[in-house]
């Protein structure tokens, strides 16, 4: 039985599937209704500065309604965390694609956005970062330098350098268990994790709603909805 020490988990859009929100790559996908190079890249928001602020306030509005909440599997990652680190000598980190806020909702802590945050806007001027929950047009006035259209949302687009990669990079390197969760594996540097974790000896473990490409990267799968198999298999690592 193998007593596992540093844990690094990476997640995608199919963890936050159950809570409501739209994954980027199912027929309801997000692409479909908008061209990535668009809507999610530094020259569509060159190009057009409205329709990519549009995208992003109709996302953060859905992600403020009311109906949408944490799921159990959510709460399942916050649960291992908390317990994880109670363990001497245990480590745990977090890395989500997701822009939306719902492993903060659900208590975890050790979590990093590498792909920014939706209730975040930065400065493009100061580069410093604001918490939003409303809309952000060209007429806002930023409070570091006062001037207005300087406002970009805190979102990683493509052709963008990922955040924290330094720190993601060295807990691959140390890790002995890697958890993907709702991850299709499609966009880089994130779909190159698992092969880091290997490289590492790390046990690899894929929990998805079905087999996705890289799953022959990984030691173990659990194919179904995170909301039932990731509260199991959390149960299952914390009984050990
Ligand atoms: C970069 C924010 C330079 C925006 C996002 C090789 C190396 C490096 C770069 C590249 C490379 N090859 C290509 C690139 C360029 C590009 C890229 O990867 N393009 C793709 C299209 C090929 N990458 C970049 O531009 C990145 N930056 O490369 O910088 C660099 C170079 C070297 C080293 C470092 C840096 C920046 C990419 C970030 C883009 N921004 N998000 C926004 O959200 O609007 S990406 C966005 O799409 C998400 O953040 C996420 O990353 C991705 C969506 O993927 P998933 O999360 O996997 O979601 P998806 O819908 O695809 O899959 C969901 C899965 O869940 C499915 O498998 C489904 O079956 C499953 N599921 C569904 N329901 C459930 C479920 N599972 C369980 N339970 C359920 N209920």
């Amino acid at each position: 039985m193998t007593h596992y020490k540093s844990i690094v988990v990476l997640t995608g859009a199919g963890i936050s599937a159950e809570s409501g929100i739209q994954t980027f790559r199912a027929s309801d996908g997000l692409w479909e209704e908008h061209r990535i190079d668009e809507v999610a890249t530094p020259e569509g928001f060159k190009k057009n500065p409205a329709l990519v602020q549009q995208f992003y306030n109709a996302r953060r509005d859905a992600l403020l309604h009311e109906r949408i909440a944490a799921n159990p599997a959510h709460m399942a990652l916050a649960q291992l965390e908390r317990e994880w680190l109670t363990r001497p000598g245990h480590q745990f980190l977090l890395i989500t694609q997701n822009i939306d806020d719902l492993h903060e909702r659900a208590g975890s802590e050790k979590l990093i956005h590498m792909h920014g945050e939706l209730l975040k806007m930065r400065c493009e001027l100061s580069q410093q970062v604001f918490t939003i929950h409303h809309d952000i047009g060209g007429d806002d006035i930023c409070a570091c330098c006062g001037e207005k259209g300087r406002l970009r949302p805190h979102i990683v687009w493509f052709g963008e350098m990922p955040l924290k990669l330094e720190q993601i990079y060295r807990a691959l390197a140390n890790c002995d268990l890697f958890l993907s969760v709702g991850t299709s594996g499609n966009v880089y540097p994130a779909a190159g994790f698992a092969q880091e974790a290997k490289q590492a000896d790390a046990y690899t473990v894929e929990i998805n709603l079905e087999p996705t490409k890289q799953n022959d990267l990984f030691d173990k799968h659990f194919y179904g909805k995170a909301g039932e198999t990731l509260p199991a298999f959390v149960d299952s690592l914390l009984s050990r």
